[in-house]
């Protein structure tokens, strides 16, 4: 009795287990589990090409891509691609305007994106170095973006085409910032004015103009100190040295330039945007265009702030500066 039973239960709970095996199969085949969720919307294929062209493709690649789908998403998908070569918002837009009108008359997109971006960096990049008398030119940045190496290899370039020229050691807060200047001193037969560390940036400025003219300098570079640009007293630090140099040459420096790390992203632009309104930017070095970074940023500095790029860094050794060619450039971003 007590077997028939046990036998009876277990009969029954095969039979459940079976059971229950049986519908969940049965669900499982016959109707995924996401089919019962809402379907999401395909997206347009302009979008679907532009998700699929890998980050490794090049810019020019995935415009291709795009448009090789056609249709109005075409340009969202555009606008969406720019932003995220950090071209901006504002960049971006107007951008994508601009090849709108291109292609509405007949261009290929990609040619029109590369010949647009040619246009709105090709003003104003020349370096302004030609006045009589000294030529004076505040270097500022944020730390490690490339100061001290650009103006190294600035001073070689313009030693090298025959001109004088003094540096000056501004950033007295980084220890062996003097002891690197030096270096390229010596490496580009310039001569330089420094004083010990944490010494008065201003006065190292203030003394460099007047060595400089003493000397007959043609340009004098002025290096300065790169902590983080969100730092309030960084910035009233360079306002003075701005105001240093003003004093002793009797005129504002002849130009600010704003060395950018090509690799820095969007950030890019909030760092322009306070050296910009604190020491009035004239121009920009992009460094670090050896990588894969392709510098996309300058684009949206250009647009928002109006400061052009003048200067190319292009690696670590004293010859890789260049003086920056916009169809060139363009052709890098969009290649
Ligand atoms: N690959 C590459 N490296 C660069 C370039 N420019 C500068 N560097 C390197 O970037 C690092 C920082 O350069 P610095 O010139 O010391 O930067 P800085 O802005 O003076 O830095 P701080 O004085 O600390 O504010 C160094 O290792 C440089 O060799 C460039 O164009 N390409
Ligand atoms: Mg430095």
């Amino acid at each position: 009795m007590e077997i028939l039973v046990i036998v009876s239960v277990l009969v029954l709970v095969l039979v459940v287990t079976a059971t229950v095996f049986v519908v969940r199969s049965r669900r499982a085949g016959g109707r995924p589990a996401d089919a019962r969720r809402s379907v999401p919307a395909e997206p347009a294929p302009a979008k679907q090409a532009a998700a699929r062209a890998t980050k490794r493709d090049g810019l020019g690649a995935r415009v291709r891509e795009i448009f090789a789908q056609g249709g109005e998403s075409s340009w969202e998908a555009l606008e969406d691609l720019l932003v995220r070569a950090d071209v901006g918002p504002t960049g971006s837009a107007d951008l994508v305007t601009r090849v709108r009108a291109d292609v509405s008359g007949g261009a290929d997109p990609a040619q029109a994106l590369r010949d647009e971006v040619t246009s709105i960096l090709s003003e104003g990049t020349e370096l302004n170095l030609e006045g009589e008398g000294l030529s004076v030119v505040m270097v500022v940045g944020v730390n490690g973006a490339g100061k001290t190496t650009t103006i190294g290899k600035l001073a070689r370039y313009l030693t090298t085409s025959g001109r004088k020229v003094t540096l000056a050691g501004s950033d007295t807060f980084r220890a062996a910032a003097g002891e690197q200047l030096d270096v390229w001193a010596e490496r580009s037969g310039a001569s330089l004015v420094k004083q010990d560390r944490g010494a008065d940036p201003g006065a190292v400025a203030f003394d460099g103009v007047k060595s400089a003219q003493a000397k007959g300098s043609d340009v004098l570079i002025v290096d300065t100190a790169g902590r983080l640009h969100t730092k309030i007293p960084l910035m009233d630090e360079l306002k003075k040295v701005r105001r240093s140099i003003e004093k002793a040459a009797g005129a504002p420096p002849t130009e600010v330039l704003l060395v950018l790390d090509a690799t820095t992203g969007q950030n890019g632009i909030s760092q322009a945007r306070v050296f910009t309104e604190a020491v009035g930017v004239t121009g920009v070095a992009l460094t670090k265009l050896d990588g894969s970074a392709k510098g996309g940023i300058v684009i949206a500095v250009r647009e928002e702030l109006g400061v052009p790029v003048k200067l190319v860094g292009t690696g670590e050794g004293a010859d890789d500066l260049q003086l920056f060619d916009p169809a060139a450039f363009s052709a890098r971003l969009i290649d």
